[in-house]
């Protein structure tokens, strides 16, 4: 894919800072900087010009140059990559904090070992900054501001925070006139901004409007935005006659509409958020809700989650599309803490909490005792509640399974014997700890625990925290592989904070064969309902109820861990 003049040119910087972080300085760096400052000027898009184009631009070198048109042509460069590796990932946001640059992070992360906001704050608030030569108790202070006011700063939503933006402005409209359209639709697992169709007029939305809004940020009779707390939240508005032509194009996403505007282009046919035009100017057809224009296409309404350009468009035009799962498909939920470890919730309410549910089962997987983690479970307490599950299924029509989500220690071992993990029904294992190690350690510590024979699903595969912790380096590729062959499965977190594997994993791990269990991953009763999250996030990833444990019924998926 080009990359954009904008791009090149943060591509550029961020050379030029991953230099001066591993401690260069001088003319090398500066020439990074002073390029990205030229390349961000120029009036021409940079992907088009030639070397010699290149170096006619003041500061520019041949060096320079070959490396602006791979950044151009290929969006990075094996330098860039190299740099990359050579620091840790989570380095490059201390950059972000105000008053803090390239030589500060160089010198926090050399003097004291810290790689991360998180650590950061931790050293400056045990005061271990001032110790460090050239830094005072002042900078201290102006660390910890800037490190609050980072955090406050609008960022993309997970999906309980867009949720709750959305809760808010449908206060202001009328049930049935309106539809969240955008990224939030498509079931993306972070939104940028909330995007809405109505076809109320908008005049009395406005009005309304203006009730729940923070800010109204352009108000108008096609368009408003508003801010909902830092959020934004852009509305478009629509006579009901054409409102599948706008809710098709603010759902997007826009990789998809570009490609769908090809496809009816090829067919002599313009197509935008107003209808359908002839390209010889032959008026414009209104559709008044997605199907009718999917079919005037001659295709089958594609799912929102599937609309980003995967191969879903020639998929639609064959009627060949997934039978995608549904919230209703789901018997139980695979991933369940009770107050054994760190969950609110006893035995009898939390099949209470699945009943009222309809669910046939929800696996109780409370964590393993281990070095860090609180409450953990030790064989005799699981024995105790084995005998305590056995109680409380005698008059529950939600049975609980008797899981573990036992640690994959840093070394791939796991901190329970054999024979304690042969008596439970499911095992979950997970990574909670060593999160820095190397791709090939990391990689090699889940296999090994995929390896074991009692080990039937990996929880939470790559660690991520939206928005707060990056998914720790682990070849995938490798771990699908694995769990193909051990019949492994693997989860989908449906925690708003994780929605961990992600979409595209989850299509790779279903084409291998490997099952998916969604989990939420539940600590108090509420929290059970994140299953919809998780089934938005199968159905990203293409997943249809045959790839998916939750929809088996208990005996089968019993039968299945043996
Ligand atoms: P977000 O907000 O970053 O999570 O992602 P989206 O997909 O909600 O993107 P947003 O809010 O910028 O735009 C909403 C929809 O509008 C997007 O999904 C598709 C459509 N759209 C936006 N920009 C373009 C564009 O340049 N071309 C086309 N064809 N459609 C666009
Ligand atoms: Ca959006
Ligand atoms: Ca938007
Ligand atoms: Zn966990």
């Amino acid at each position: 894919m080009e990359a954009s003049n904008a791009a090149v040119a943060d591509a550029l910087t961020l050379m030029g800072q991953l230099l001066e972080i591993t401690g260069q300085d001088g003319f090398k760096v500066r020439a990074y900087y002073r390029a990205a400052e030229e390349i961000s000027r120029i009036p021409r898009d940079v992907a088009g010009l030639t070397m010699e184009e290149l170096m006619a631009i003041p500061g520019i070198g041949k060096g320079l140059a070959e490396k602006i048109q791979a950044l151009a042509a290929t969006g990075t460069h094996p330098e860039l990559e190299a740099l990359k590796a050579q620091v840790p990932g989570t380095l490059i946001e201390l950059l972000e904090l105000e008053g803090v640059g390239p030589k500060t992070v160089h010198t926090l992360w050399m003097k004291a070992g810290i790689t991360s906001v998180d650590e950061l704050e931790r050293a400056a608030r045990g005061r271990r900054i001032r110790a460090i030569r050239g830094f005072g108790e002042k900078k201290e202070q102006e660390f910890l501001r800037s490190i609050a006011q980072y955090r406050t700063r609008a960022t993309r939503l997970n999906r309980a925070e867009a949720e709750a933006v959305v809760a808010r402005v449908a206060a202001a409209l009328s049930p049935g006139t309106y539809e969240v359209a955008g990224s939030y639709r498509r079931g993306r697992s972070t939104v940028g901004d909330v995007d809405i169709v109505s076809r109320e007029p908008p005049h009395q939305v406005n009005s309304r409007l203006r009730g729940v809004a923070d800010e109204v940020i352009e108000e108008g009779d096609r368009r408003t935005s508003i801010r909902v707390g830092p959020h934004r939240v852009d509305l478009r508005f629509t006579p009901a006659r054409a409102y599948g032509s706008m809710l098709l194009y603010l759902t997007g996403s826009k990789e998809f509409n570009i490609r769908l505007r090809e496809m009816t282009i090829a067919k002599g046919l313009r197509l935008n958020e107003y209808g359908i035009e002839d390209r010889d100017g032959g008026g414009l057809r209104e559709f008044a809700d997605e199907e009718t224009l999917f079919s005037f296409l001659g295709m089958d309404w594609i799912p929102p989650e599937l609309r980003e350009d995967r191969g879903e468009i020639p998929r639609a035009l064959a009627h060949d599309l997934p039978g995608l799962a549904t919230l209703d498909a789901i018997r139980g939920d695979l991933h369940v803490h009770s107050i054994a470890s760190d969950g609110t919730l006893p035995l009898p309410d939390l099949a209470r909490a699945g009943e009222a549910r309809g669910y046939r089962y929800l696996l109780v997987s409370d964590h393993s005792a281990s070095l860090g983690v609180a409450h953990g479970l030790d064989p005799d307490r699981i024995a105790g509640q084995a005998r305590e599950i056995e109680q409380v299924n005698r008059s529950s029509s939600c049975r609980l399974l008797h899981g573990i989500e036992v640690d994959i220690l840093a070394d791939g071992t796991l901190p329970l014997p054999p024979v304690v993990l042969a008596d439970l029904d499911l095992v979950i294992a997970s990574v909670h700890s060593a999160f820095h190690q190397e791709k090939d350690v990391m990689t090699r510590r889940v296999l090994s625990a995929m390896a074991s024979d009692h080990v039937d699903i990996i929880g939470h595969p790559t660690g991520r925290l939206l928005g707060s912790r990056e998914p720790f380096a682990l070849d995938l590729d490798r771990v699908i592989e694995a769990a193909a062959d051990t019949r492994t499965a693997l989860e989908i977190n449906a925690s708003p904070l994780r929605m961990d594997l992600d979409d595209a994993p989850i299509r790779q791990a279903k084409e291998a064969g490997v099952k998916l269990a969604i989990g939420t991953d539940a600590h108090s009763a509420p929290e059970l309902d994140h299953m919809k999250n998780g089934v938005v996030l199968a159905r990203r990833g293409w997943c249809t109820p045959e790839d998916l444990l939750n929809a088996l019924d208990a005996e089968t998926l019993l039968e299945w861990t043996r």
